[in-house]
C-alpha cells in the first residue's frame, strides 16, 4: 500500500527534488504540497513549488500557501544559498496549476482529519511553522499522524549559525512546538543530509536520464554546487530534503537513533540548537529519532528511478 504524504516545503533547490522524488516514486502518494517562507519569501517560493510541479507533470495534487513569517522571530532567507527567485539556475516554467484557495494550515488539517488515522506521514523540509500552527489550531492532528519526517536540525553543528540548522533556525519557536508534541518523529538533520553529496557522478547518472525533469536537476545541482562552494566549502553540494522523503520510501536507506531530543530557544551562542541526549539508552515511550547515517547509493538510486519513471 502506497506511503500517504503532506509535503510542506520551501522550494528551494533540495525541496524541489524532493518534490520530484515524492512524485516519481510508486510508493508515495502525494496527497498535498504545502509552502512555507523560508529559502525565500512565501510568494517566491509558492510560484516555485507551483513551477516545479509543473516541471514533474503534478496536476491532481492540492498545493496551498501557509505561513509568509515566522511565530516569533522576524523573517531571515537564505538568497545566499538558493538565489534571487529561491530557485535559480534553470529557466523556470510559468505555473499551470492553479493554488488551492485554502491555507495550508488548513489544507494540513481537513487532510489529516479526513484520511483515515495512523496513515499519513508529515513531511515538513523547511521553517516548521505550518506544521506547529495546524497542532496548535486543531490539536486532534496529532493523534492522526503516522509520523513527522522533518528535515531540519542537527546533532553535531548547524550551517545558519554555528550550532543551529537553517529550517530550525528560521523559526526555533514552531520547532520547539512540533518536536515536544507527542507524534512519532523523525529529525533528518545535516548529521544525515551532509552524506546526500552530488558528486560528479551521480550528476552524470541524473544527466543520463535525460529527460526534461533530469535536466532541470542537473541544472539546480550546478547551480546548488557553486553556491555550496562559496557558502561552506563543499566541493559536492548536500541534497538535504530528498533524505527525508527516502526515509519514508525506504527505511533502510538510512539508519537512525531513538534519543530525547529538544530545541534551544534561549542560548545566546546556540538559539536554534536542536539537542539530542545520547548519554544512554533512549528512555521507554521516546518518540524522538536521528537520522544517523546514509546509504548513498540507495539514497541516489531513489532519485534516479524516480526522474526514470517521471519522464517526459
Ligand atoms: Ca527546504
Amino acid at each position: 500500500m502506497a506511503k500517504k504524504i503532506i509535503l510542506d516545503c520551501d522550494p528551494g533547490h533540495d525541496d524541489a527534488v524532493a518534490l520530484l522524488l515524492a512524485h516519481g516514486n510508486p510508493e508515495i502518494d502525494l496527497l498535498a504540497v504545502t509552502t512555507v517562507f523560508g529559502n525565500q519569501t512565501l510568494d517566491k517560493v509558492t510560484r516555485n513549488a507551483l513551477a516545479v510541479a509543473r516541471v514533474a507533470g503534478i496536476t491532481d495534487v492540492p498545493f496551498a500557501a501557509g505561513c509568509a513569517r515566522p511565530l516569533v522571530r522576524e523573517i531571515e532567507t537564505a538568497g545566499a544559498i538558493h538565489g534571487e527567485s529561491g530557485l535559480d539556475g534553470p529557466e523556470l516554467p510559468e505555473p499551470t496549476l492553479a493554488l488551492d484557495p485554502r491555507h495550508a494550515v488548513d489544507l494540513i488539517i481537513e487532510t489529516l482529519m479526513t484520511e483515515e488515522p495512523g496513515t499519513v506521514t508529515l513531511v515538513p523540509t523547511g521553517a516548521l511553522t505550518n506544521i506547529a500552527m495546524a497542532a496548535r489550531k486543531e490539536p486532534r492532528i496529532v493523534g492522526r499522524v503516522r509520523e513527522v519526517v522533518l528535515m531540519g536540525g542537527a546533532y553535531a553543528g548547524g550551517n545558519w549559525a554555528p550550532k543551529a540548522e537553517f529550517n530550525i533556525l528560521a523559526d526555533p519557536e514552531a520547532a520547539h512546538i512540533v518536536i515536544n508534541e507527542p507524534w512519532p518523529l523523525t529529525m533528518v538533520g545535516l548529521d544525515l543530509t551532509h552524506q546526500a553529496l552530488a558528486t560528479p557522478d551521480v550528476v552524470e547518472r541524473i544527466a543520463a536520464v535525460g529527460t526534461g525533469p533530469a535536466r532541470f536537476v542537473v541544472e539546480l545541482i550546478e547551480f546548488f554546487a557553486q553556491a555550496y562552494e562559496l557558502n561552506q566549502y563543499f566541493t559536492a553540494p548536500p541534497v538535504h530534503d530528498p533524505c527525508a522523503v527516502a526515509r519514508v520510501i525506504d527505511p533502510a536507506a538510512m539508519t537512525t537513533r531513538y534519543a530525547p531530543l529538544n530545541v534551544e530557544l534561549t542560548g545566546t551562542l546556540t538559539r536554534g540548537m536542536t539537542v539530542a541526549d545520547f548519554r544512554a539508552p533512549a528512555p521507554p515511550g521516546c518518540t524522538t529519532q536521528v537520522a544517523v547515517d546514509l546509504d548513498h547509493t540507495r539514497f541516489w538510486n531513489l532519485v534516479i528511478d524516480a526522474l526514470q519513471r517521471i519522464g517526459g
